[in-house]
């Protein structure tokens, strides 16, 4: 056989088994041997000795026609086997958007922090700030400080989970504000706070009471303060809670920290203040106390009541959020049943 005979056969062979071979290492284990240096072209070459020397660069160009050939055929096949490897990892790897996912559970604020937090947010626009305060809390700053003195029917035993002689659970958030009226530097300007948090009270769980509740107390004080501010300011979180429409009205009524004192109440939610069980027939709804600080309180904090006064009141998110959803048990807050509480649930 002559070496061109030989040669196209080799390249029949080469590219017999480069179109059947089915992976990228046996395609690799065919390139070595056909083209290598160990391989069948480069021992054909050899050959070459025996040639004609006219014959020998028509021959040297026939073989490299033919290696030019078979890498092409190759590097063809290699293309075709890495892009049938990649589909089969493609569809092997494919995810079922379709698929239902495994649902997420999440939570939410508890119903009286959503009323907390809603208040919160109407106070910090108007420049309040929001101050905490200890929930075991002193008697001086509890009772004495807010002008309710030793014999005052307030600070029974009865009424007051207290720890030691002087020490207490807090029955109000005002002491909170006591300590902040100590503290604070009037002549750089007003104070303005609230004090949101839980406080307790030696009583009887029952559908409209809880040894533990939440109280936001507010306060003023400045030059000026007038009943009209107290007014406008309490105005202003009926309707952040209950709804625009509402309006309020304030009774006179008593306190030992707040003098004059009053009772404010909302217009009914429910009737728009028609008549209805939710209101008693009155159309008004009792929400909050609130009042005018008193001279005593002042002075007792170390600020002058002849120069300043303001403004003090205390609502209580327990029995707003009781109102607003027409829960008629406060124990439902604390029982923490998730069949209750998912009910508040903010996404709607
Ligand atoms: C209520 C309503 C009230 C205050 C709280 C207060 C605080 C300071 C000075 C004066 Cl530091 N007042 N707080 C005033 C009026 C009402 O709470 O029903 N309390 C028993």
């Amino acid at each position: 056989m002559s070496l061109k005979e030989q040669l196209t056969e080799l390249k029949e062979q080469g590219l017999t088994q480069i179109a059947e071979v089915q992976d990228l290492k046996a395609l690799n284990d065919i390139r070595v041997n056909f083209l290598g240096k160990k391989g069948p072209i480069t021992e054909v070459l050899r050959g070459m000795r025996n040639v004609e020397p006219a014959e020998r660069p028509i021959i040297g160009s026939f073989a490299n026609v033919i290696r030019d050939e078979l890498t092409a055929a190759i590097a063809a096949k290699k293309e075709e086997l890495e892009k049938a490897a990649l589909a089969q990892q493609l569809a092997a790897e494919t995810i079922d958007i379709t698929l239902p996912g495994v649902p997420v559970k999440s939570g939410q604020p508890h119903i009286i922090a959503q009323v907390i937090d809603q208040i919160e947010k109407l106070f910090l626009s108007m420049g309040f700030q929001v101050v905490d305060g200890p929930e075991v809390e002193e008697d001086h700053y509890n009772f004495e400080m807010l002008n309710l003195p030793k014999d005052h029917p307030a600070r029974d035993m009865q009424d007051t989970f207290y720890i030691t002689k002087q020490l207490l659970m807090r029955t109000q958030t005002s002491p909170v504000q006591a300590r902040t009226m100590e503290k604070h530097d009037f002549s750089k300007g007003p104070l303005k706070m609230i004090s949101p948090g839980k406080v307790y009270r030696r009583d009887s769980d029952d559908a409209t009471h809880s040894h533990q509740f939440h109280q936001v107390e507010g306060l003023v004080i400045d030059k000026h303060i007038t009943m009209a501010d107290l007014k406008g300011t309490l105005e202003l979180v009926a309707k952040t809670v209950f709804g625009e429409e509402r309006e309020i009205r304030l009774r006179p009524s008593y306190f030992p920290f707040t003098e004059p004192s009053c009772e404010v109440d909302v217009s009914c939610f429910k009737c728009s203040g028609k008549g209805c069980s939710v209101c008693k027939q009155t159309g008004w709804i009792e929400v909050l106390g609130a009042g005018m600080v008193h001279p005593n309180v002042l002075r007792l904090v170390g600020v002058d009541p002849e120069v300043y006064g303001g403004f003090a009141f205390g609502l209580g998110p327990d029995r707003f959020a009781m109102l607003k959803y027409g829960v008629d048990d406060i124990r439902n807050f604390y029982l923490n049943d998730l069949r209750v509480l998912q009910q508040f649930s903010q996404k709607g």
